[in-house]
């Protein structure tokens, strides 16, 4: 059986295609039994249990699979550890939201704090009361303030993600099919070589305005489209919305996209932007295509899903993720040494993972990222024609 990890380690390029034939990976059904459940203020006591010595993962809100789904590893990992676990997410996808909720956390104790952010600013006060308290900071998916936490948890290298979701809109604009595993910059090159159209436009539907990881991704985009073999061919500006991680909204912004019809594709950069682009686009049967960050299960209409289906007869022909559940467990594992094993986050600091589903046993080593420190959890993984039916039950 192959998985993500062992084919990073059989020296595969960032960029894999993997047989999945097998995988014992199962996909999270309710996202968790206490998701989206608001964090019992302390004072209300009522009966409810207290959340001293738990290890609370939070998510920027609530009603999102994807961090159900990190919940899901986060507390597989921590459980079989013997330690208890929560998940507490706000409703709103709001720095205020998840700062009162912190707040409510910390004066319970908890033993941990795994965090989500929906914003680089407004943490600073609570974080800092959880620090006096000696209740460890972990970041994951979207960071927090350096200055607070032990460590970040990277999905994958932010330029590296970037990259791929331009290179992946240009080739789709242009009606070329994924060229295949580290192929895809040298057949933007081929491809815009032999271009001779219109300039292609490019859109961003992403989360919120503030949320660190998506603009980290978005200023990754503006690097790659700086490149010389771009110019004149793909336009440098990305016409950007936002959708507030809401399905709602980030329907609005869609159909906004397809009302102003100035974009050649949308990248969407959020697991709820390219579901709700990817439903407006279908119904109203536009010429725009789409490509992004998402999950097979909820991607599954508007992607093909068998080898011989035609992929540009779909709203998104190919896109983007990585093992959501495995970067979750490694953000409990962070966690659990942060916790019991001194792991203090520093450059070179490192912990040991026990093995984990189909990955085995690994050593973590924190490195400089920005301001702060991370560890690294994996690299993006393409869902296109020829692997979309195996993914669909997994993530
Ligand atoms: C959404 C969230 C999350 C992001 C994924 C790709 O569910 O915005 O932060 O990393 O998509």
């Amino acid at each position: 059986m192959k998985n993500w990890k062992r084919l990073v380690a059989l020296g595969m390029s960032a960029m894999m295609i993997a047989s999945l034939a097998g995988c014992s990976t199962t996909k999270s059904t309710e996202g968790g039994s206490e998701g989206g459940e608001a964090a019992a203020p302390a004072e209300s006591g009522g009966g409810k249990e207290s959340l001293e010595g738990t290890h609370v993962f939070m998510f920027k809100s609530t009603g999102n699979s994807f961090g159900d789904l990190m919940y899901e590893g986060f507390s597989e990992y921590l459980e079989a550890k013997g330690e208890k676990t929560a998940y507490k997410s706000p409703a709103e996808t709001t720095v205020a939201a998840q700062v009162q909720m912190l707040d409510e956390l910390i004066t319970q104790n908890v033993a941990s704090i795994t965090i989500s952010t929906n914003g680089d600013a407004g943490y600073d006060e609570v974080f800092k009361k959880a620090q006096e308290k000696g209740i460890p900071i972990v970041s994951v998916d979207s960071e927090a303030n350096p200055e607070y936490r032990i460590c970040h948890t990277n999905q994958a290298e932010t330029q590296d993600i970037g990259s791929y979701l331009v290179q992946a809109a240009v080739l789709i604009t242009l009606g070329v099919d994924y060229p295949g595993d580290g192929k895809m910059e040298e057949t933007v090159k081929t491809e815009l070589g032999k271009y001779s159209g219109e300039e292609i436009k490019l859109g961003v539907l992403s989360a919120s305005i503030d949320t660190p990881v998506q603009n980290s991704w978005i200023a990754a985009m503006e690097t790659e489209l700086a490149k010389d073999f771009y110019a004149g061919k793909v336009s440098p500006e990305l016409d950007k919305k936002y959708g507030n991680d809401d399905l709602t909204e980030s329907t609005t912004q869609a159909q906004a996209f397809i009302a102003e019809n100035a974009v050649d594709c949308i990248i969407s950069p959020t697991t709820v932007g390219i579901a709700a682009a990817g439903q407006a686009l279908k119904s109203a049967n536009s010429e725009i295509k789409l490509t992004g960050l998402g999950l097979p299960s909820e991607m599954q209409s508007f992607m093909p899903t068998k080898a011989d289906d035609d992929a540009f007869e779909y709203v998104c022909p190919y896109m983007m993720l990585w093992d959501v559940i495995h970067l979750g467990a490694v953000s409990g594992a962070a966690t659990y040494a942060a916790v019991n094993d001194g792991f203090d986050g520093s450059v070179g600091s490192s912990f040991e993972m026990d093995a984990f589903r189909d990955y085995e046993a690994e050593t973590y080593e924190a490195y400089q990222s920005g301001d702060g420190t991370a560890v690294l959890a994996g690299a993006p993984f393409i869902f296109e024609k020829n692997n979309m039916a195996e993914w669909i039950d997994v993530l």
